[in-house]
């Protein structure tokens, strides 16, 4: 088990400092992102500080829909950058927060982040690609702060862990300090349970219709050690982002027999397609996408492509062949073609 890297004290010094927080995270909002704003935006709350916790959206994810009346889409006008904190959560790269990033210009701007893969930025980093997730570290914040979370924050903290972990199934050994983490907030009030019905409870049954087609046509390649499959433009306006489940999806199809990856690609971009990469062992996805300009970790990542969809399938599976060992079999839904 390894400690985290100390909180920086010209992090928790800045906290202190400045008199107005400017918490921003990611496009695309997830548990993680949205669970650390909120709760840093809690805390510094508590500490007297005035919050505006920001969000460029857009709010489509199944479990955090309901979060976004807290965040807003721009900037206040009055926010001055003389005595307010820009502070950046979740982001490996500053284009993650979209407009923001230009919005931000003139404002000191702290960042606090777990991803393997980016362009670092700001002035003050707190950066550490062991953490689980961001709402660990900012639980680490919290108490280098000298303070406690309350039930709610440690319900968001708890939130963000498990989203960013799959509900733990990512922990591998020696990483115990997860379950310390973990027992922490749930001493402080979280509920897994409850954090488990927020993000798997209560999808509607389109999502499974979805995740049916989306499977059923999954192609197998190098032999079954790569599985693809994606979403056409028509299917995704019948279905809608809110029935996307791709937790269940990567799941299903990382858990078959001989998969080591998982292409999931989406044409639900104006000018083209949401590219989702995933691996069990092996393959280092992050490094893929940041080659595409995008992001993510070792065995989760993603870029956008503005292009065809089946052009960047095609040399995404080529790309794959010296990591995967060759083969020339092709199958769909397990059956040879
Ligand atoms: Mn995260």
């Amino acid at each position: 088990m390894l400690a985290t890297p100390p909180v920086p004290d010209e992090l928790l010094q800045a906290f202190r400092d400045y008199e107005t927080m400017l918490i921003i995270g990611h496009k695309n909002p997830d548990g993680d992102a949205l669970g650390s704003q909120l709760a840093l935006g809690s805390v510094l709350s508590r500490m007297g500080k005035r919050v505006h916790l920001l969000s460029p959206g857009p709010f489509e994810r199944h479990e955090i829909k309901h979060l976004q009346d807290q965040f807003l889409d721009i900037i206040p006008p009055d926010a001055d950058p003389a005595v307010s904190l820009a502070v950046v959560l979740d982001c490996s790269t500053i284009d993650r927060i979209g407009s923001f990033a230009d919005a931000i210009r003139d404002f000191p701007t702290a960042v606090i982040d777990h991803h393997a893969a980016g362009e670092p930025f700001g002035d003050i980093t707190y950066i550490c690609s062991r953490a689980f997730s961001v709402t660990f570290l900012i639980l680490e914040v919290i108490k280098a702060l000298g303070m406690e979370p309350t039930k709610q924050e440690a319900e968001l903290l708890l939130f963000g862990l498990v989203t960013d972990t799959g509900f733990f199934r990512h922990v591998i050994a020696r990483r115990g300090e997860i379950f310390q983490t973990a027992a922490e907030l749930v001493d402080a009030g979280a509920s897994p349970k409850d954090a488990y019905e927020q993000m798997y409870g209560s999808r509607p049954f389109a999502s499974k219709q979805l995740l049916g087609l989306l499977l059923s046509r999954t192609e197998f390649h190098y032999g079954g050690r790569l599985l693809v499959t994606w979403e056409t433009r028509s299917e995704h306006e019948q279905y809608g982002e809110q029935m996307r489940d791709s937790e269940s999806l990567y799941g299903q199809l990382l858990s078959t027999e001989g998969c080591e990856a998982v292409l999931y690609i989406r044409e639900d971009v104006e000018d083209g397609c949401t590219v989702g990469l995933r691996s069990r062992h092996v393959v280092d996805v992050s490094a893929i996408a940041a080659s595409f300009g995008g992001g993510g970790h070792r065995r989760a990542a993603g870029f956008v492509h503005h292009g065809d969809r089946e052009e960047i399938q095609r040399e995404l599976i080529t790309l794959f062949a010296p990591l995967l060992q060759e083969s020339s079999q092709k199958t769909v839904a397990g059956k040879q073609v």
